[in-house]
């Protein structure tokens, strides 16, 4: 079958949206890290829909930091690719062309480090997942043991994280003097510009006060909040597009219709008329990113482990379990709710609906096993925070401690059928070995991994309640199965 790229498109089928302006008159103005299939649905999508609207000159420059996969998608395709919008009602495709060429960083640093420090470049964005700030979750504070941060440190001009290039390049443009750029972090952190800026201030720190006064200065780190579900593109997925367009799309993303973004207004540049396409910029997201993070990743996060260890591969099959949706119906009333106070005009009782709605979405496979990825970075915002507010005021905690508890039962590495469950986590070792030094002890179980204080802090071992609680849900959990246990407590 014929691939998708730029002579290709002239034979696509009529119900696809088209580009409505002329890709040859895009200029780089935004390098974004990490070009997943979430960029190319949601921040290359409002871009998108800038140049659809208004016209104007902005493209993007993707690139990643691992693996040349999605490169090898996209150049072949002359970087487009179509986004699919499914429901219940069916599906909408849009050929997206803002992305205009896309740089592997393992392959040619200095390329990527060039391409980010040139003049033309306003913006970098940043979507590299939690674990790719290199901070300890707990504190927000650059971890110097990271190897990929000890590697950074020794070898600048060949990094390997985020951090290290977006040093690299802030250096060549402060010998350079180029004024700062405007660097927005697009992942699920509370105050993520904040984190960001922290942890390259004191990465800075490492090499010059001089230089980290410079980017303090001229660099500008907004807060965002981010949000589109948009699961991993599947064989089948390409196969059903392939039918639909005639054409080979490697590189096509799937997705719910439901986008938001919420950026800080925080500007150290130019940058796309986001407002114009329905972007809100605010003054302040942290509300925003506290609702979004506690409600809908939270409740993301439980259903996962949850679902996963019931025997449930996606977030929909774990909606369509009446004592789960119970179980997320009374997190998100009482013990993420309560935690929560919403911005002037905004209805968080039609957000909490809508959210399940969007759970329950059965065009999209969303894995259970996705989500479930990386534990240790998105506990702290989602459940631990709102755990030690609910703490602080007496608050409800029943809930909170059944997700630390499915979380733990899954971190254990070995499911409810006695097999074995693949934990992608950095922390994964440690975490196993915590549960293995406690197997048949929950409570040991628990007291183990709560020590772990790049997650859980030096404060949550501590809360007696707190101990007593996680502990009682994985005793279940061993004795009777997750569904059970849930199906008991909030069962109709
Ligand atoms: C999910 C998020 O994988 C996960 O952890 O909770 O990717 C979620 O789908 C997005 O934040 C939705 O905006």
């Amino acid at each position: 079958m014929k691939r998708l790229n730029n002579t290709a498109i002239h034979n696509l089928s009529a119900d696809v949206i088209l580009p409505k302006y002329s890709r040859e008159k895009l200029i780089p103005g935004i390098v974004h890290l990490g070009i997943g299939a979430f960029h190319r649905a949601h921040q290359a999508f409002y871009t998108e829909a800038v140049l659809n609207q208004s016209g104007g000159d902005w493209g993007i420059i993707g690139s990643s930091l691992r693996s040349a996969g999605v490169r090898d998608q996209l150049v072949p395709q002359n970087c487009l690719y179509t986004l699919v919008e499914r429901s219940s009602d069916g599906e909408k495709l849009q050929l997206m062309g803002a992305v205009i060429d896309t740089l592997v960083g393992p392959e040619n640093p200095t390329a990527l480090i060039e391409a980010m420090a040139q003049p033309s470049i306003k913006i970098i964005s940043l979507t590299v997942t939690e674990k790719g700030y290199c901070h300890d979750p707990a504190t927000g504070n650059l971890n110097l043991h990271h190897p990929d941060i000890e590697h950074d440190l020794q070898h600048p001009d060949t990094p390997k994280s985020a951090i290290g290039y977006l040093i690299a390049a802030l250096k060549k443009r402060y010998q350079l003097n180029h004024s700062g750029f405007t660097i927005i972090s697009c992942d699920n952190l509370p105050n993520n510009g904040e984190v960001l800026e922290k942890v390259l201030l004191q990465f800075a720190e490492k090499i010059s006060a001089d230089f980290s006064q410079w980017i303090k200065a001229n660099a500008s780190f907004p807060c965002t909040m981010v949000d589109r579900i948009v699961p991993a593109t599947t064989d089948d997925d390409r196969r059903e597009i392939e039918l639909r367009l005639g054409l080979r799309d490697e590189a096509m993303v799937v997705c719910e219709p439901f986008s938001q973004w919420v950026i800080e207004d925080k500007f150290a540049t130019d940058r796309p008329e986001w407002e114009k396409v329905g972007v809100l910029i605010v003054k302040d997201v942290r509300l925003f990113e506290k609702i979004k993070l506690r409600l809908l990743n939270g409740s993301h996060s439980i259903m996962a482990y949850c679902g996963y260890l019931s025997g449930f591969n996606y977030i929909s099959e774990v909606m369509e379990q009446p004592a789960f949706v119970k179980l997320i119906k009374t997190y998100m009333a009482r013990e993420a709710g309560e935690t929560l106070s919403a911005p002037n005009g905004f209805d968080i009782e039609a957000y909490k609906q809508q959210l399940r709605d969007r759970f329950s979405n059965k065009s999209l496979k969303h894995r259970t096993w996705q989500i479930a990825m990386d534990g240790s970075q998105k506990l702290p915002q989602r459940l631990l925070e709102s755990l030690r507010e609910q703490l602080n005021s007496h608050g409800q905690i029943d809930i909170l401690c059944l997700g630390v508890a499915a979380w733990i039962r899954y971190i254990s590495g070995v499911d409810e059928k006695g097999s074995p469950i693949e934990v992608s986590d950095p922390l994964a070792k440690e975490l196993r070995a915590a549960c293995d030094a406690n197997q048949g002890n929950p409570v040991g179980m628990v007291n183990a991994v709560v020590s772990i204080q790049k997650v859980f802090g030096d404060d949550l071992i501590n809360e007696s309640a707190f101990i007593e609680t996680t502990s009682k849900w994985l005793e279940s959990f061993y004795a009777k199965g997750v569904l059970n246990t849930v199906k008991e407590s909030f069962g109709s």
